[in-house]
C-alpha cells in the first residue's frame, strides 16, 4: 500500500453526534492548509472533495437513535466512496465529521481487502479515542450514534448499521480489534469489551506502560493474522487542554508528545492500510487551538518526522 497516492475525502457529516458543527471538520482543515502542507512534506496527495449529508424531508424515526435514517444514508454514500478510491488505485484517508463515518470507511476498507484476498482476508482495527464506541441502540444513554461505530463494525448494532458498507455483518473480528486512550465508558461497553476479550490500553496502561509499549503491543494485536490494520483516530483522545473542539470531551487525555507519537509510530508501520480522523469541531475551538493541533497530528500520521 505504501507506494499508492493517497487521496482526501472531506465526510462532511455530523448528525450522529450532540453537535452538528462538527460536519466543518474537513472544510476548516483545508483552510488551514492541510493539503499545501502535505505537498511540501513531499507526500503524494489528491483532494478528493467532500462527501455531504443526505437531505431527507421526512425521515422514518428510529425509536431509541437519533438522525437513523440520515446516518445510514450518509455511510452508504461515503463507503461507496472509500471503496472508488481504493478501485482506482489511491488510499483513501477520510476527514470527518463525528465518529459515526467510520462505519463506513473501516467497513468500506474490510470489504476491499476480502474483494482483493479472499473470503478469509481480516483486517485489524486501531481504535485511537477516549471512548469505546460501543454501545448499541439498547445501551446508549444517549441516542447519538457516534457511540455505536465499534458495534457496528464487529456485527452487534442495528442491521442496517452493520451492513453500511455491505450485507456482511461482523466486518472486523473482536480478536483483531485494539484500543489506545479509554477512559470514559458506560457500563454496557466496560462488559462487552471484557465479554468479547477484546484488547484495551487505557489511560492507566498508558501511564505504566509507556505510549511507546502501548502501541507496539496495539500493532501486534492489529496486525496478527490480518492482511493489514486500519487507524481511526478520534481527536477526544487528546486532553483537552490541547483539544477542546471536540463534542464530548473528558480531561485526563493524551499528552501533546503521546498524541504525536501514536501517529509517528503508525506512520512507520508497513501494513497500515490507511487512517480516518474524526471529531473536531471548529465551532467549539478555542482559537485555532486544536484545528492547529489536528494538522500537526496529521502531518505526523502521513510521515512527517523531527529529525
Ligand atoms: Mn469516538
Amino acid at each position: 500500500m505504501k507506494d499508492l497516492p493517497y487521496e482526501i475525502i472531506g465526510a462532511r457529516f455530523g448528525l450522529a453526534c450532540p453537535h452538528e458543527a462538527v460536519a466543518y471538520g474537513p472544510q476548516a482543515l483545508r483552510q488551514a492548509g492541510l493539503l499545501e502542507a502535505l505537498c511540501e512534506l513531499g507526500v503524494e496527495v489528491e483532494d478528493g472533495g467532500d462527501v455531504f449529508a443526505p437531505q431527507i424531508k421526512e425521515p422514518p424515526a428510529h425509536p431509541k437513535l437519533n438522525n437513523f435514517q440520515e446516518t445510514v444514508l450518509f455511510g452508504e454514500s461515503l463507503s461507496s466512496r472509500v471503496k472508488s478510491s481504493w478501485k482506482a488505485g489511491k488510499r483513501p484517508v477520510v476527514l470527518g465529521g463525528d465518529h459515526s463515518i467510520s462505519m463506513a470507511t473501516v467497513g468500506a476498507t474490510s470489504e476491499y481487502i476480502r474483494e482483493q484476498h479472499g473470503e478469509d482476508a481480516e483486517i485489524g482495527l486501531l481504535w485511537v479515542d477516549a471512548h469505546a464506541d460501543l454501545n448499541t441502540a439498547a445501551t446508549s444513554p444517549s441516542g447519538n450514534i457516534h457511540g455505536l461505530p465499534v458495534a457496528a463494525l464487529l456485527g452487534l448494532a442495528d442491521e442496517k448499521l452493520c451492513q453500511i458498507a455491505g450485507p456482511r455483518i461482523g466486518k472486523i473480528k473482536p480478536e483483531n480489534v485494539a484500543y489506545i486512550g479509554l477512559r470514559d465508558l458506560d457500563p454496557a461497553e466496560k462488559d462487552r469489551l471484557k465479554e468479547l476479550n477484546i484488547t484495551a490500553f487505557s489511560m492507566k496502561e498508558i501511564d505504566q506502560l509507556g505510549m511507546n509499549e502501548v502501541c507496539s503491543r496495539a500493532f501486534q494485536t492489529v496486525s496478527d493474522g490480518t492482511y493489514g490494520f486500519v487507524m481511526s483516530y478520534d481527536l477526544d483522545v487528546c486532553d483537552p487542554a490541547l483539544a477542546p473542539g471536540v463534542g464530548t470531551p473528558v480531561r485526563g487525555g493524551l499528552t501533546y508528545r503521546e498524541a504525536h507519537l501514536v501517529m509517528e509510530l503508525v506512520a512507520e508501520q508497513e501494513n497500515l492500510l490507511t487512517f480516518d480522523f474524526v471529531e473536531l469541531n471548529p465551532s467549539l475551538d478555542s482559537g485555532d487551538a486544536s484545528c492547529e493541533l489536528a494538522q500537526a497530528l496529521l502531518l505526523s500520521a502521513f510521515g512527517k518526522t523531527i529529525l
